[in-house]
């Protein structure tokens, strides 16, 4: 049986550093995961290869980066009907407005999860795909809990501590 992991496919190299936290989190879970530079428009072969023999080899959920006129996640969803997570990139004149329609905008029957523009949104498919694994994982769904759990935490200090 091939082992799960996460695909993180981005349009450009130009999208790495907003998406290095989505990269962080899901190694921070113990989530494998593999990073690929590969665009619907540049590459579009090369993208559609990649997710069908990722899905082969035991790709659970994909996570698809990419900005301007953003039609990787789309490209993507076409290929799998494994969960496919859309990160619009907050780049170009528009900051993410074109990318998030164009994520987001798909027509019914091949969904894409869009998730918020640019860095808040890069660490959300991490944190969803991360949700859809632990559906199957009962020790990945206690380690997210946990942390929510230390967060609210946190924040309930910082309000003793503002009010002391
Ligand atoms: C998109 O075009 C990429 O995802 C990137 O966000 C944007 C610009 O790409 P570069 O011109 O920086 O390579 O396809």
């Amino acid at each position: 049986m091939p082992s799960v992991f996460v695909a993180i496919l981005m349009g450009s190299d130009s999208d790495l550093p907003v998406m290095q936290d989505c990269i962080e989190l899901l190694d921070k879970f113990g989530i494998t995961s593999e990073v690929r530079i590969t665009s619907a428009h540049r590459t579009p072969e090369d993208t559609r290869d990649y997710v069908r023999q990722a899905e082969q080899r035991g790709c659970a959920v994909f996570i698809a980066a990419a900005g301007l006129a953003a039609h990787l996640a789309g490209a993507v969803a076409a290929q799998t009907v494994r969960p496919v997570i859309g990160v619009p990139i907050d780049s170009g004149p528009l900051q993410g407005f074109d990318a998030l329609l164009s994520t987001v905008q798909m027509p019914g029957g091949i969904p894409v999860a869009t998730v918020a523009i640019g860095k808040p949104g890069a660490k959300n498919a991490a944190y969803l795909a991360a949700q859809i694994l632990a559906i199957n994982d009962a020790g990945l769904k206690a380690a997210l809990e946990e942390e929510r759990a230390v967060n609210a935490e946190a924040i309930r200090q910082k309000n003793r501590e503002l009010n002391s």
